[in-house]
């Protein structure tokens, strides 16, 4: 081996001697100390540093083999002497590049040739260090007070100033010699050698000023230099004349539209953008490149700040409708508790000014919970993209908007990132921009996060981050046109931090001195950036004082006008701010086009057709595992049998609506197999790697598609994502399924925020499909509940009130809840009840507690006859046995639901009390079936104690939604007792025979015929 070539080998692979434990300095070593907070970036990174700079070495080493003069002079000198000359010994080899790289000219080397080589590796590492870190120098805050990176390190080799060179093993001598450059910087333009003090002023202005770039975490190359050439390449930031006057004109309508809402209502929280108002040039920006590449939609999530603005002058929603908002004298013109306006969505097509294409935007609404819309955003998009066939995600794409503490603070914001790359909730890539006003209410940064930036979530998915000093708007726009050609580019997410300030306090109300005294000293002395940007064009010359004091009045007086005729209006509509509008589903007027509900059964022939796909595998060649084919034998004497499984059911429910063309998704945790291991809708070749099948994508040759996807393992982004996707269409039936109905919680927010009060707050329909698999079982206390009682207690229906029956009941007891609770006992209800989400005349979400022994259970089986053309879903189960024929000897009527009946009703056998005791299920929960159950009541014998019974603990399940109910159904002129497990705190015990015994004990009064006589309701 050459000396040469022993040089290059320690600077790979002996690096780990000296590197280890120490990177975020960019290879430059011996000064780093560790950041208590942070530490370091990863040696992967100065892995890279070195194996660059050595790379040039040998770049020009072989070079020079090829051709002596294919390199300059001094390289054939300093090639020309080592070449033969022994390998130097190991310690040596060790010890050499730490001191080459801290800049030291190795002493023992009178060779100025050498020296050469060890300069320029030098200044390459000089180049990488500002690439990694620049963006640490770079001045990012407008107010010059806070480090926006939150880390008090200061890298003294990157800092203007000459000491720097001595870090390096450089001197002043040095500033004027030429170093070549390596290929992974485009300083150069198209020089390829520069002198060492135009490298660093270039590498400053790139790196150091405005805009912080951080992307040398991403570990992917082309990616990288391409980030590189757009930062680096001189005079690519620069904007033209017309450029400049589009962004002048925009920053007009930002700043003066919220001083008009200053102006208008000085006592009306607004959560204005002042300290932000690049955030609409952004914006602009993103949509005017996305608009040019081709991207006609454009989905967006925002919180508060600055909405108003948005609305205003990005979707371009009319100014009468937001000013009218202001009016408290306004009233509802729709139906349900509306919302505050700054939560309001927004649906708009326009012509886009600076691409002259068509584009359409749409804000979506969302409740306070910061950051919680963001994965609805995502699904909003995902079913967008999958509906046009925008397999690649170019004409569809979303934007997200984060304040600075939310995107740090919210645990959603991770999940969502999370979701970025997964094959079934792609988007694409999102531009996620911050709204970085370095504050979070009341809070500062240092207490807020532990990361330094409040961005660096996006490092998970290995997103660039561009930082940029929000008080320079060419900057933001440079920035802003960059990350839109970015994603377009390599389709993957990419975030704009835009450091700004918040010029009043968290709403306008509020007094920030309280708390953030000498921020806010700074902030009063701080000019408005559109006083800055102009006098700054005034004085380029690019527009004269006369056509910017024009343009001002110009904006003015369009907010005076709408202020003038938004006095006239009187009613708001809520319908007017739809984020999600389905035209052809609704009237014009936004009504159901009828109010009945079509049978929800199926022919024969088609149950036939399903179950033998369900049964077999519809690819040739496919080897699968020889378990499941003893579930698809067991599912073909099923079919032959005429008889439906749970999985059948379900089966029959997706594979007729896909021929009816609405598509199935089905999305949650390992939902593909089932997690009781009993669905198994993706088939997995034994033999070939990845080679997949799903039968029920090869139902008919013309039928909708059917996707099921196993998710992340996540609740609150996962579910988000789906309730998204269900906005988008209303013929699509959406699932999520919960691995165990217990785990719903984590994503509580959506649940709340969105399914339960989505429409009465932002007037549209959404019918998405929750499967929470529940039942007691002994399986601990986080594998048996789904909180019945919490879907249950947000149910709309009034408990005292007895509804009319008249027109179509069902159906108008729909249209009138907020959602729709079930427990089906039997798979033909279950398929029942799917199918009748899609063929209802509306959308409402649909609640369902699935059953897991039931999966199995030879009695929990239907027959097709059940499911027969004609029949539909049963909202109650009569007893059909013998007390149900002569009612009148009843003596106890047990209403249930779920799973427990299958136990009563084996209890009830042993017990031999079949003519004595009558059990109705309630397959419906809410809205309660009033009109079914009454008529239970009175068939049955008017003695009969009436009974709610469940298996779940009293001050859980069912009880406190039905007893009231049942009350109102008699009148309060009978009482209703209650049996079932006792109050607890847990949903179940964690101990198997408590369980038994629990259940043994509540079955034995359940048919204790004694057991309240004498007793008080
Ligand atoms: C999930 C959630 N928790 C708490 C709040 C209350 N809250 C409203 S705004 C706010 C501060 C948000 O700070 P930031 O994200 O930086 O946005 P900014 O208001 O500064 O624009 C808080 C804590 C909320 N709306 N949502
Ligand atoms: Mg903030």
């Amino acid at each position: 081996m050459s000396h040469f070539q022993g040089l290059v080998c320690v600077l790979r692979a002996g690096g780990g001697l000296w590197w280890r434990g120490c990177g975020g300095c960019g290879g430059i070593l011996s000064r780093c100390r560790p950041h208590p907070r942070r530490g370091c970036s990863s040696e992967a990174t100065v892995a890279g540093a070195v194996s660059s700079s050595s790379s040039y070495v040998e770049e020009m080493y072989f070079a020079w083999l090829e051709d002596p003069t294919n390199v300059h002079e001094s390289w054939d000198a300093f090639f020309r002497n080592r070449k033969g000359a022994p390998s130097p010994p190991a310690e040596e080899v060790a010890r050499r590049p730490s001191t080459l790289l801290q800049g030291r000219v190795l002493s023992h080397s009178p060779d100025t040739t050498q020296k050469v080589v060890e300069d320029h590796l030098a200044v390459h590492t000089l180049i990488r260090a500002y690439q990694i870190r620049g963006h640490h120098v770079a001045q990012l805050d407008p107010l010059g007070i806070l480090d926006a990176d939150l880390d008090s390190f200061v890298p003294s080799d990157l800092i203007t100033t000459i000491d720097k060179l001595g870090f390096y093993g450089l001197g002043e001598s040095d500033l004027d010699r030429s170093f070549r450059l390596p290929h992974t910087t485009f300083i150069g333009g198209g020089e390829t050698t520069l002198p060492l003090r135009e490298v660093i002023r270039r590498l400053e202005a790139s790196y150091c000023a405005h805009v912080g770039v951080e992307f040398m975490f991403i570990n992917n190359v082309t990616q990288c230099q391409w980030i590189r050439q757009k930062f680096e390449t001189p005079g690519l930031m620069r904007l033209g004349d017309a450029e400049k006057r589009t962004l002048l004109a925009r920053l007009v309508r930002s700043t003066r539209f919220e001083d008009f809402l200053a102006r208008k209502w000085s006592s009306e929280k607004r959560f204005g953008l002042e300290g932000c108002e690049v955030l609409i040039p952004a914006l602009k920006t993103i949509i005017d490149v996305s608009s040019a590449a081709g991207v006609d939609s454009v989905i967006m999530g925002m919180p508060h700040r600055g909405r108003l603005n948005v609305l205003a002058n990005v979707i371009r929603k009319d100014l009468d409708q937001i000013f009218c908002q202001f009016d408290p004298k306004l009233e509802a013109a729709d139906e349900g508790s509306g919302d505050v306006k700054y939560h309001l969505g927004m649906h708009h097509e326009r012509i886009n000014r600076g691409t002259e294409k068509n584009i359409t935007l749409s804000l979506m609404a969302n409740p306070s919970h910061l950051e919680a819309v963001d994965p609805v955003v995502q699904g909003k998009a995902k079913a967008e993209q999958f509906y046009r066939g925008d397999t690649l995600g170019k004409k569809v794409m979303s934007i997200l908007m984060h304040g600075d503490a939310a995107f740090a603070g919210q645990g959603v914001v991770y999940e969502t990132f999370h979701l970025s790359e997964l094959p079934s909730y792609t988007t694409h890539g999102t531009i996620h921009v911050v709204v970085n006003n370095q504050i979070g209410f009341t809070t500062d940064p240092r207490v807020a996060r532990s990361s330094p930036y409040p961005t660096d979530v996006a490092r998970v998915v290995n997103a660039p981050i561009f930082h940029v000093n929000a008080d320079n708007p060419e900057a933001v726009v440079y920035v802003c046109r960059v990350a839109a050609e970015w994603r377009n580019t390599f389709n993957k997410d990419v975030v704009i931090d835009l450091v700004c300030y918040r010029r009043s306090g968290h709403n306008e109300m509020d007094e920030p001195m309280f708390t953030q005294p000498l921020m806010y000293k700074q902030i009063r002395r701080q000019e408005h950036v559109l006083k800055k940007y102009s006098d700054k064009l005034i004085a380029e010359g690019v527009v004269t004082l006369q056509e910017f004091e024009e343009e001002v009045a110009k904006y003015d007086r369009i907010c005076e006008e709408a202020y003038t005729s938004s006095k006239d209006e009187k009613i708001s509509h809520i319908r007017h701010w739809l984020d999600s509008p389905w035209p052809d589903f609704f009237t014009a007027e936004g009504e159901p086009k009828t109010m009945s509900c079509p049978p929800t059964g199926l022919d024969e022939e088609i149950m036939q057709h399903i179950g033998q796909t369900a049964s077999s595998v519809p690819l040739e060649d496919f080897t699968i595992h020889p378990g499941l084919s003893r579930v698809l034998r067991s599912r073909a004497d099923l079919v032959k049998a005429r008889q439906l499984d749970w999985a059948l059911g379900e089966y029959m429910a997706f594979g007729s609506l896909l021929k009816g063309g609405t598509h199935v998704r089905l999305s949650g945790q390992d939902v593909e197999r089932g997690t009781f291991s009993h669905r198994h809708h993706v088939l997995h070749d034994q033999e070939v790697d990845k080679r997949t099948c799903v039968p029920m994508n090869h139902l008919w040759s013309d039928q909708a598609p059917y996707t099921v996807c196993n998710s992340s393992l996540s609740e609150y982004g996962v579910l988000g994502f789906e309730l998204g996707f269900a906005m988008a269409s209303p013929d699509v039936l959406v699932l999520w399924e919960a691995q165990f109905g217990d785990f719903h919680n984590t994503a509580q927010c959506i649940i709340d925020q969105f399914i339960s009060s989505g429409q009465a707050k932002w007037v549209r329909n959404n019918g998405i499909v929750l499967l929470l698999p529940h039942g007691m079982e002994g399986m601990g206390p986080e594998h048996s509940s789904a909180r019945p009682e919490r879907f249950l207690q947000m149910s709309k229906d009034d408990p005292d009130h007895f509804p009319d029956f008249g027109g179509d009941f069902e159906v108008q007891q729909l249209y009138d809840c907020n959602w729709i609770v079930v427990n089906c006992s039997t798979p033909a209800n279950y398929c029942h009840v799917l199918r009748r989400q899609i063929l209802l005349p509306f959308r409402k979400p649909l609640i369902v507690f699935t059953p897991k022994s039931l999966l199995r259970h030879p009695d929990a089986r239907s027959s097709f006859d059940d499911l027969a053309k004609g029949t539909r879903f049963k909202r109650l189960i009569p007893d059909h046995g013998p007390s149900g024929q002569s009612p009148d000897r009843v003596r106890r009527l047990i209403f249930c639901t779920g799973k427990v009946y299958y136990e009563l009703s084996k209890e009830r056998k042993q017990q031999n009390l079949e003519n004595e005791v009558a059990i109705i299920r309630l397959e419906q929960i809410s809205p309660f079936p009033f009109d079914l159950v009454r008529a239970e009541v009175e068939k049955h014998n008017s003695e009969a104690e009436l009974i709610w019974c469940q298996e779940e603990h009293k001050n859980m399940g069912y009880y406190d939604y039905i007893r009231p109910r049942l009350l109102t159904v008699v009148a309060n002129k009978r009482p209703v007792w209650y049996v079932g497990r006792d109050p607890a705190a847990a949903p179940a015990t964690g101990n198997k025979s408590t369980h038994l015994n629990e259940l043994k004990k509540f079955m034995e009064t359940a048919f204790n015929l004694n057991a309240f006589q004498g007793r008080k309701a």
